[in-house]
């Protein structure tokens, strides 16, 4: 089949009638609030199914930003002026807000730049702490962003890296645990949902099991949260990482949740202005708690639209947005499994997964998969997706991901198909 063959036949995607909501035809939530899913690519009305890299962003999130620039714009916790109070007052209330969302109080967020960020928060952290010859769990699926900075935490402290392995049905081997978890653990750190195999870990039977060994626990929540409904306290760890852009919301913001006295073991890695109490030429004080994590001016034009993604999620309701995912989940495993000769990775049920699907389809490399599929419209990502120990477990370099979030439908999952075909015959298969 050529491009334009391919081009030929019907287009997968039409435009959505969801004016009050959900569409009646299609079963996308609130997608006619998402500007950028209007765009066309190489001629085609875009498909977006790379969410789990980053979720499209809801107009209001947009114009929450805009405005920020245009009405308040000023740095914050200096507040001698008027933009500089109200610029405070939208950054506090973007931490209350996310306390709010979790379950826990605003003074136990730490604003951040990002996932990746908090992680390094916390391992960092922890280093006076920690002792030669301690011991740090870290399972075989993770992304980069929770495992190459406890690596770096080891080298430095002398610390021993244990991982966690998986099956091969693509879960946690918890049947490993008791033998790793022992009188030297000091940390336990787990993704909540693979970013490539979709897996949910039982986080909560984990951190039960290391907090009885006395380890700390931190939970990688980067795919979970605004997906996945659940508290802080529910999951039981002492520390949750994540970011505001896989849940809606602007780039260059995350955030660090911690237990009740979690955040008091950690000395601040990055220091400077913002998070001192007071300096004299020879030495600092710290700022209390979250503030003294919080050195330098923030990104506060993300902080003050934040709050308007997490009210679209509650809107629409964490159940909703679950109960889609699982059903867009369970179909884009059907329709994958349908195609016969496709490797998919991860747990068969979709209610044990997050909404992903990573594959490999051995007549088409996955990078060239995702260049052809972009080619008719579809977004996807190919490569390593940030863990390769996980790859290499797998036995492949590269894998394709479809991601799905609110605005995804069944339709954008059979045009995938369609593309997948249409990539297939590009390869002669
Ligand atoms: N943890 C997990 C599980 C992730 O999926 C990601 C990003 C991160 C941490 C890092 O988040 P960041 O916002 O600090 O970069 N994952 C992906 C992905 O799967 N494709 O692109 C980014």
């Amino acid at each position: 089949m050529t491009r334009e063959d391919f081009l030929k036949a019907p287009a997968g995607v039409e435009p959505c009638d969801g004016q009050a909501g959900d569409c009646s035809r299609c079963g996308r939530i609130y997608s006619e609030r998402f500007p950028l899913l209007e765009r066309r690519i190489n001629g085609r009305p875009l498909v977006y199914l790379d969410s789990a890299a980053t979720t499209q962003k809801p107009g209001a999130v947009i114009a929450a930003e805009a405005r920020y620039y245009r009405e308040h714009n000023a740095n914050v916790h200096r507040g001698m002026h008027t933009l500089g109070v109200e610029a405070t007052d939208l950054y506090e209330g973007c931490r209350t807000r996310v306390g709010r969302f979790l379950g826990v109080p605003g003074d136990r967020v730490v604003i951040t730049r990002g996932a990746t960020s908090s992680l390094n928060l916390v391992a960092g952290g922890l280093a006076p702490t920690l002792k030669p010859g301690d011991e740090i769990i870290v399972t075989e699926m993770e992304h980069h962003a929770n495992l190459v900075p406890w690596l770096q935490l080891a080298k430095r402290e002398g610390l021993v890296v244990r991982p966690l392995p998986i099956t091969a049905g693509g879960e946690l081997d918890l049947a490993r645990l008791p033998s790793l978890l022992t009188a030297r653990t000091r940390v336990v750190a787990l993704t909540h949902v693979s970013n490539v195999l979709g897996t949910i870990n039982p986080v909560a039977e984990i951190a039960a099991a290391a907090r009885r060994r006395g380890a700390l626990v931190v939970v990688d929540a980067a795919q979970s949260v605004g997906h996945l409904p659940f508290t802080f306290e529910e999951l039981g760890a002492d520390f949750l990482a994540f970011s505001a852009h896989k849940a809606y919301g602007p780039m260059g913001l995350g955030f660090l949740v911690g237990g009740a006295d979690a955040l008091e073991r950690l000395e601040p890695v990055e220091v400077g202005g913002e998070m001192i109490d007071s300096v004299t030429m020879e030495a600092a004080t710290w700022a209390p708690i979250p503030h003294r994590f919080e050195a330098g001016t923030p990104n506060v034009g993300a902080a003050a639209a934040f709050p308007a993604a997490l009210d679209t999620i509650d809107e629409a309701t964490l159940q909703r947005l679950r109960q889609h995912e699982i059903s867009l989940t369970a179909y884009a495993l059907e329709r994958l499994r349908g195609l016969g000769g496709v490797t998919i990775y991860g747990p068969a049920e979709a209610e044990r997964r997050g909404g992903l699907v990573s594959f490999h389809d051995p007549m088409v490399h996955p990078h060239d998969m995702a260049q052809l599929l972009d080619s008719v419209g579809i977004a996807v990502r190919a490569g390593h997706h940030c863990a390769q120990p996980l790859h290499r477990r797998l036995g492949v370099v590269a894998t394709s991901r479809a991601s799905f979030g609110m605005y995804n439908a069944h339709e954008d999952i059979d045009a995938l198909i369609e593309g997948i075909g249409y990539a297939r015959s590009v390869f002669g298969a």
